[in-house]
């Protein structure tokens, strides 16, 4: 029986790998923090939460001390970090926290793999935020890195570390540089489920207006189920090595909203430009989405388009879920759970 660390159990990509290696029989322990409320929402959702092959273990990324024990008591072979301070915008707010988890915590796994055993095969979460100020299009595994964030610049870090690991000292660890990847388990702090959310809760007289920042920026949107199949090909191949996971088609946060409506039976027409530009139900006269200049960031991430054609090569990888589906899919989970009163 093989047996895997995952990183942030409690976040969308934890759990939905989770669910994927308990399906091919691992053991896996999923690490959660210690926090005042539990947060186990995803798993039992998925309903893997009982599953006697599933051990949740309490883990802190930033204690190196801890990620030496999670390794020695687990006894893993391969270890997906998928912990991270994962919001862009947070992230501007407090930097240095970013940098002590997303950026330092990744490397106290790699001293404990060091440690305790150099053969365990290792995944870090990187992301399109690297390539910040994009210097190509599309965006591939050797474009030049432009991070616009201290998130952006934290997964940076612990990217090279990851590939100075492997070439220092012949660890395996393989970088995913996954492009955005929405579900319904998404954090509704995330655009995507924030749109999707607010669309079903104004569909069912719950809210009245969605608020939201800069609706030109151009996103690469994929399923999350996919991308997880994704990380967990990278370390089943002979030799660690970097893979873009994409779509390679870009969409606007606008088109996204256009879209998501549309998913709930409604249009909308967008009047206006800059901060006062809204969106009106063309049924009602009544104004849906507005924008609210608190959600703009101090600086952008203006465009990612991402060409996955490595990891098809590689790892027979490719998205086949489409952007329509997949925001169907979410304002459907949304209407379901707003009906319910679901509050996640
Ligand atoms: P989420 O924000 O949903 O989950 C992040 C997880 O990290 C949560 O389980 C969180 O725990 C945990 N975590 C945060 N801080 C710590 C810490 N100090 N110690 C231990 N665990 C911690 O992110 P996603 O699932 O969306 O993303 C997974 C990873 O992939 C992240 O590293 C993210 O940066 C990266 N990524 C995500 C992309 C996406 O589009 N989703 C794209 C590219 C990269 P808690 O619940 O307690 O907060
Ligand atoms: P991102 O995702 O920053 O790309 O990071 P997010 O969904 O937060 O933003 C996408 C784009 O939408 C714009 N935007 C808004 N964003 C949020 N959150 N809320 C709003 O109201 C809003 N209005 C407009 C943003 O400015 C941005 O341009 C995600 C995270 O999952 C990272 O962890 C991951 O690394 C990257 O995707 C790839």
């Amino acid at each position: 029986m093989k047996t895997a660390v995952i990183t942030g159990i409690t976040g969308q990509d934890g759990a939905y790998l989770a669910e994927l290696l308990l399906s091919k029989g691992y053991k896996v322990y999923g690490t959660y923090r210690r926090t005042s409320s539990v947060n186990f929402w995803r798993i039992e959702e998925l309903g893997i939460e009982k599953n006697p092959n599933l051990h949740l273990v309490e883990y802190d990324l930033t204690d190196l001390s801890a990620s030496i024990r999670l390794l020695q008591t687990t006894e893993a072979t391969e270890v997906y970090n998928l912990a991270a301070q994962s919001f862009v915008g947070v992230s501007f707010e407090q930097p240095i926290t970013t940098a002590e988890i997303t950026g330092i915590g990744p490397v106290n796994l790699l001293e404990a793999i060091r440690i305790v055993n150099p053969k365990i095969r290792f995944y870090q979460a990187s992301t399109s935020e690297m390539f910040g100020k994009v210097q190509a299009i599309p965006q591939k595994e050797n474009t030049p890195f432009y991070p616009r964030s201290p998130y952006g610049v934290a997964k940076l870090y612990a990217h090279w570390m990851a590939i100075n690991y492997r070439e220092s000292y012949g660890i395996f660890a393989s970088s995913g540089i996954l492009f955005n990847h929405e579900s319904p388990l998404r954090g509704r702090e995330f655009v995507t489920r924030k749109i999707t959310d607010s669309v079903a809760k104004i569909k069912l007289g719950k809210l009245d207006v969605l608020e939201l920042g800069n609706l030109d920026a151009k996103r690469d949107w994929g399923f999350a189920k996919e991308y997880i199949e994704g990380m967990w090909l990278m370390l089943q191949v002979d030799e660690p090595d970097t893979f873009v996971l994409a779509t390679n088609r870009t969409e606007t946060v606008r088109d996204f909203v256009t879209m998501a409506f549309k998913a709930a039976g409604i249009t909308v027409e967008f009047k206006g430009t800059d901060v006062n530009e809204i969106a009106v139900d063309t049924a009602t006269g009544k104004t849906v989405m507005k924008i609210n200049p608190k959600f703009h960031r101090p600086a952008e991430v203006e465009l990612l388009i991402g060409d996955p054609a490595h990891a098809k090569a590689k790892l027979g990888w490719e998205p086949k879920t489409t952007l329509e589906e997949l925001c169907k899919m979410m304002v459907e989970a949304d209407l379901r759970r707003n009906e319910q009163g679901f509050s996640f």
